[in-house]
């Protein structure tokens, strides 16, 4: 048997990883045991980084591709057949990550709605907040949003937390009719209640203050079993939780965790910007709910 499966240890399989974060935070992983890594691009560059930067590829698998695009595919079917058991985009394209990863033959889907997922660690809060989707699903209609819920919320689950408070964010708490995220918040609340969405608590609309601070929403005669206490949000598009989790990152020094759920398998897409601590604790994250 795999020396790996035998330990239960996560596989992970990494198109790319030819620049210092991405490399140095799977061979921390590797290292403190949290996954095996599979490193798939052109090797003697691989070789050439960790030599560079002095950390070990030792224990660790080496499959070599000649470029970005034919790396990406082996991985990714390393990754759907069962090789390994999560995947990581190193220093290549995103478009050509998901374009492999939605591959009808051999891709990872798996007939559910893709959607990221950051996890955000609050300092003053004293808590970590879930922000869903800023990643992939550009301008979500009412039918995606609720799968992108129930994603996270399946992600909570696997994660030991069985009943999550989920705040659909809008600018207001009122409903509006002029305002699509207010409408959206309203029918997702009520698609929670009447079972349509299931494993957690929802409500919306709410506005961020009101959704994490329960003085806003006391101030505000906010009377809800979420408002002050979300554990997620759902935020109306790409751009609102793009900006969301790189706020909380870039100008309030927060730790974060991403990953893209709903496929096969979780998906680690950091963007090239982001800290080796912030890969570290993805690879964590996916390994986690893997
Ligand atoms: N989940 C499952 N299947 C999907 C998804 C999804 N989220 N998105 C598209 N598909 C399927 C469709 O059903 C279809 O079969 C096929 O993929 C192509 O669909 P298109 O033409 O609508 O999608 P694309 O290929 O034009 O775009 C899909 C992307 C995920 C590439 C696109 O939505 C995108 O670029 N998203 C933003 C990614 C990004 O830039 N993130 C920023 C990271 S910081």
């Amino acid at each position: 048997m795999d020396k790996s499966v035998e330990k239960g240890l996560k596989r992970i399989a990494v198109t790319c990883p030819y620049e210092e974060d991405t490399l140095g935070a799977v061979c921390e992983a590797h290292k403190r045991g949290i996954v095996e890594g599979i490193l798939v691009g052109k090797v003697d560059r691989i070789e050439k980084k960790a030599h560079e930067m002095g950390v070990s590829l030792e224990g660790m698998s080496l499959v070599d591709e000649k470029d970005d695009y034919s790396a990406t595919d082996r991985t990714v079917k390393m990754v759907s057949s069962g090789e390994a058991d999560l995947l990581m985009k190193g220093l290549v394209k995103t478009a050509i990550l998901l374009k492999a990863v939605l591959n009808k033959e051999w891709g990872l889907r798996s007939g559910s709605l893709l959607s990221h997922l950051v996890l955000v660690e609050i300092g003053p809060l004293g808590r970590v907040l879930g922000v869903t989707d800023g990643g992939m699903n550009m301008y979500p209609d009412l039918n995606a949003k609720a799968q992108i819920l129930q994603n996270a919320v399946d992600c909570y689950h696997s994660l030991g937390i069985d009943f999550p408070k989920v705040a659909v964010l809008a600018a207001v708490e009122a409903v509006n009719p002029d305002m699509s995220a207010t409408l959206d918040g309203a029918a997702l609340t009520q698609m929670a209640a009447r079972g349509q969405i299931t494993g957690c608590l929802v409500d919306g609309p709410l506005a961020l203050d009101n959704a994490v601070s329960q003085e806003a929403a006391d101030i505000k005669g906010i009377d809800s079993p979420v408002a002050g206490k979300a554990d997620i949000l759902l935020v109306p598009d790409i751009e609102a939780g793009n900006m969301v989790g790189k706020t909380a990152m870039f100008l309030a020094g927060c730790r974060t965790a991403g990953v893209i759920l709903g496929a096969k398998k979780p998906i680690v897409m950091t963007s090239r910007f982001d800290s080796m601590d912030t890969k570290l604790l993805s690879i964590a994250l996916g390994a986690a709910v893997s």
